[in-house]
């Protein structure tokens, strides 16, 4: 860990990408079926796809969690109490942040964990300008490996785990009851954890969500080869492979998958790797939820729901978390 300033805030560098990426992609690729995890959507280029597809008329998610935050942060802010230490876990580009911060009482502390080098640096560059008092201790890093949680220089009553944007549902289950037992450490005895999550709705508008008709999802999700090709010296013809998501009621999740159009081999970092024609690799998830599915999940990881918001239509929630 090395800590860099990033003048006037300071920034811990838990260099996320750069020694995983090339392991995790070759045993991706090695693999039947071939793989890529998701978390490496976010590069640059990645960031700015995804604040494009939040965009999108399909992409019902952000629209509607950012109206629910604004119609219930006084409630969430009244059960949260006063001068926390908000920790936030893949905080993008900060929007919704802003929201639940202007909502707290005297908030300490904000720590966005962030794999995305620009969307941390352009967020926090703007939550320190709009929120002086609240000091930000922005940590690059994978929430999936341990954080060790920076010490704010005032005292907080309780750390809170920001999650929102149903990021939670990008993992599997087991990777997500892992994720939330270690956020259970993190907060600690006294502390809460705030999770947004996209909850069971008509599989037609989860699919519209996630194949929408300016195709920025297809674009965002190519991307994914652009940046091998760029940092694994990778040679994936982005003419020769396509997005797909499907949505699967059985599971309920959508899963993405990039389809190779023709047999073709691809080296990356020098290894060759056989594609036949339409072999699909699967590079993302996108659980939707129950509300049992997802209170079962938190009580696998010794937490309980103590609260929860829906938005008018139930498209959305946000829940509230202690350990049980
Ligand atoms: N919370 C924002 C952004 C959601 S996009 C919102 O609700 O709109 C998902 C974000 O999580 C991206 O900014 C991405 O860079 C980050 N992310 C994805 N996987 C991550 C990981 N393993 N560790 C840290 N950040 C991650
Ligand atoms: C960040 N995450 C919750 C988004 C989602 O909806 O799964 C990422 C995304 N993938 C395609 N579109 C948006």
């Amino acid at each position: 860990m090395n800590t860099v300033s990033a003048d006037p805030v300071e920034l811990t560098d838990l260099h996320p990408s750069r020694d995983d990426l090339l392991g995790d992609v070759l045993a991706g690729l090695s693999g039947t079926p071939k793989r890529l995890p998701s978390k490496y959507f976010y590069d640059r280029r990645g960031s700015e796809l995804f604040e494009e597809i939040t965009r999108q008329p399909e992409y019902y998610l952000t629209r509607v969690e950012l109206a629910l935050l604004e119609a219930e942060c006084a409630d969430i802010a009244t059960v949260v109490g006063r001068r926390v230490h908000v920790v936030e876990y893949g905080s993008g580009s900060g929007r919704k942040t802003r929201l639940l911060l202007d909502a707290l009482e005297d908030p300490v502390a904000y720590t966005p964990v962030e794999i995305s080098r620009s969307a941390l640096v352009g967020s926090v560059e703007r939550l320190d300008r709009e929120f002086g008092p609240v000091q930000m201790l922005p940590v690059l890093g994978d929430f999936t490996q341990p954080i060790p949680l920076p010490e704010p220089e005032r005292e907080a009553r309780r750390v809170l785990v920001f999650f929102p944007g149903s990021t939670l549902g990008n993992l599997t289950h087991t990777e997500a009851v892992r994720l939330l037992t270690a956020m259970r450490e993190t907060i600690g005895p006294k502390g809460a954890a705030l999770i947004g999550i996209d909850l069971q709705k008509s599989p037609s508008l989860i699919e519209a969500a996630y194949n929408d008709a300016a195709g920025v999802t297809a674009a965002f999700t190519l991307n994914l080869l652009v940046r091998l090709n760029r940092e694994l010296g990778a040679n994936f013809d982005l003419d020769a492979f396509r997005h797909r998501a499907v949505y699967q009621p059985g599971t309920g999740r959508i899963e993405t998958f990039i389809d190779s159009q023709r047999a073709q081999t691809v080296s990356v970092h020098g290894k060759s790797f056989a594609f036949a024609a339409g072999e699909a690799m699967q590079v993302e998830y996108s659980h939707k939820y129950t509300d049992e599915g997802f209170a079962e999940l938190a009580a696998r990881a010794g937490l309980r729901v103590v609260q929860g918001w829906n938005d008018p239509q139930d498209w959305f929630g946000l829940r509230l978390l202690q350990p049980a």
